[in-house]
């Protein structure tokens, strides 16, 4: 393959005068000059564009250059940029005040939506990130049942909690570091692995662990390692293997939650967890997250109960605002239809722009997410992600970023396909795919 970084002779366009400028800037004054780390394109070379607004299914830069979207912020934005009703609601909202400090009706309605939606759901509590979700639901578990041990699958992310760092996909994976530093051996110790889609792994964790599980937490359809439905049975096995064990089962589907169906993974593939971790699009684009489950574990979460766990901002006005006009905007069933249709639409011209081109590419796709694999083989688990052409995956990422469309800066995330991305973006994009896969072969 010729040098990736000019493959075919058509060296990719980099970002423009002024986000080199100002990403210099951010370089001095932020590590890597970014706010999550995955955005600094260490994975795939070059520097990011910096950017100045997004609107609808397009994402534009301080130079001007506009890009079809496929990170969607890594899921909240489910609507698209902007949506009008989002961004009407917000502008009324913000004259009410942006906290109070105390439970708001809005809360009230968001907490009513995620419950009616969520039926595993019976009680719910607000944060402000994934991280805090899974990380308060671990904690919940832990003093459900008196045990310490979690089990997670490898290339799962549940964000960046001490312990949950082990084997994590998504940035962690992307940058290399599967686990961090810092993290204490005795967090770590208390954290079990597995391979994603492996129930006898499972099964052999918990015949020498059982009793010391207090729950297992697995993104029921995984999005941090790419895109890895579970295979038949998986999710229904770790509800069983849990249940005879006293464990609890933890579905992280802060990714998945209203976006693989309006009730969730849970609902689309018929499993029950006993918490469940939701985050990004319950917030519409607002810092949101949220855990909840059966009442009788959630009533030991303060102050009704000695777990404890808090935030200033929970539940503000704001992002409750927004999460209530989104979900709204979900409960119409075509809202579903069209992403299923669109994704598919995007699933096959992607595929048939591998083919001609020659280029091994496995596409896995969960409804509205998914992932192009540089690979050949199928993508099962988090070994089977990590045999993808990385190299290639990058040369690509830049040639798609020539063409003006936006995707994640690394093989282990998804596409997020929103309600805002037209039959016109589906065909720029695989035209722009079938232009960058010749270049890339
Ligand atoms: P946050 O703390 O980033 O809100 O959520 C953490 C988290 C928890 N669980 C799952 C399944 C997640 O996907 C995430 C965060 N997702 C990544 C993208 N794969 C966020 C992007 C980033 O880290 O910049």
């Amino acid at each position: 393959m010729s040098d990736p970084q000019d493959p075919g002779g058509r060296p990719p366009v980099g970002p423009g005068p002024r986000s080199r400028e100002l990403f210099a800037r951010a370089q001095d004054l932020m590590p890597g000059g970014v706010s999550s780390p995955v955005r600094a394109y260490r994975a795939v070379g070059g520097d990011p564009p910096v950017i100045a607004y997004g609107s609808g299914s397009r994402i534009v830069d301080v130079d001007g250059r506009s890009y079809i979207d496929y990170v969607c912020a890594y899921g909240p934005l489910i609507l698209g940029h902007a949506p009008p009703q989002v961004a009407d609601v917000l502008a009324a909202a913000v004259q009410r005040g942006t906290a109070y400090g105390a439970t708001s009706e809005l809360e009230i309605e968001l907490a009513r939506l995620i419950c009616e939606a969520v039926p595993s759901i019976q009680l719910v509590r607000f944060v402000n990130s994934g991280t805090e979700a899974t990380m308060s639901a671990l904690r919940l578990a832990r003093a459900y049942t008196g045990r310490t041990k979690i089990v997670k699958f490898e290339g799962g992310y549940h964000g960046h909690a001490d312990g949950l760092l082990a084997q994590a996909g998504s940035g962690p994976a992307t940058l290399g570091l599967p686990d961090s530093p810092g993290v204490p051996a005795s967090y770590a110790a208390e954290t079990l692995l597995a391979p994603y889609n492996d129930p006898q792994a499972v099964g052999r964790v918990f015949e020498r662990y059982g009793e010391e599980i207090a729950a297992v937490i697995v993104e029921p359809i995984a999005a941090n390692m790419g895109v890895v439905p579970p295979a038949p049975g998986f999710l229904a096995g770790l509800r069983d293997v849990t249940a005879r064990h006293g464990s609890l089962l933890v579905f992280d589907e802060v990714i998945t939650g209203f976006r693989a169906s309006y009730g969730g993974a849970q609902e689309l593939l018929g499993v029950a967890p006993d918490l469940t971790c939701l985050g990004k699009i319950i917030g519409g684009g607002l810092p949101v997250g949220a855990y909840g489950g059966r009442r009788e574990i959630m009533e030991m979460v303060a102050p009704l109960g000695p777990v404890y766990q808090a935030g200033t901002l929970s539940g503000n006005p704001i992002a409750m605002a927004a999460g209530i006009v989104t979900l709204q905007a979900l409960q119409d069933p075509a809202a579903y239809q069209r992403l299923e249709v669109v994704t598919v639409y995007l699933e096959d011209g992607l595929r048939r722009a591998a083919a001609e081109a020659e280029v091994p590419v496995r596409t896995n796709r969960a409804g509205s997410i998914l992932t192009a694999f540089f690979t050949a083989e199928p993508v099962t688990d988090y070994a089977s992600a990590k045999a993808a052409d990385t190299e290639r995956y990058a040369a690509y990422f830049r040639q798609m970023l020539s063409c003006g469309v936006f995707l994640a800066p690394s093989q282990f995330e998804a596409m997020f396909v929103s309600l805002a991305h037209t039959d016109d973006d589906i065909a720029a994009t695989i035209e722009a795919a079938r232009q960058s896969l010749a270049l890339v072969r």
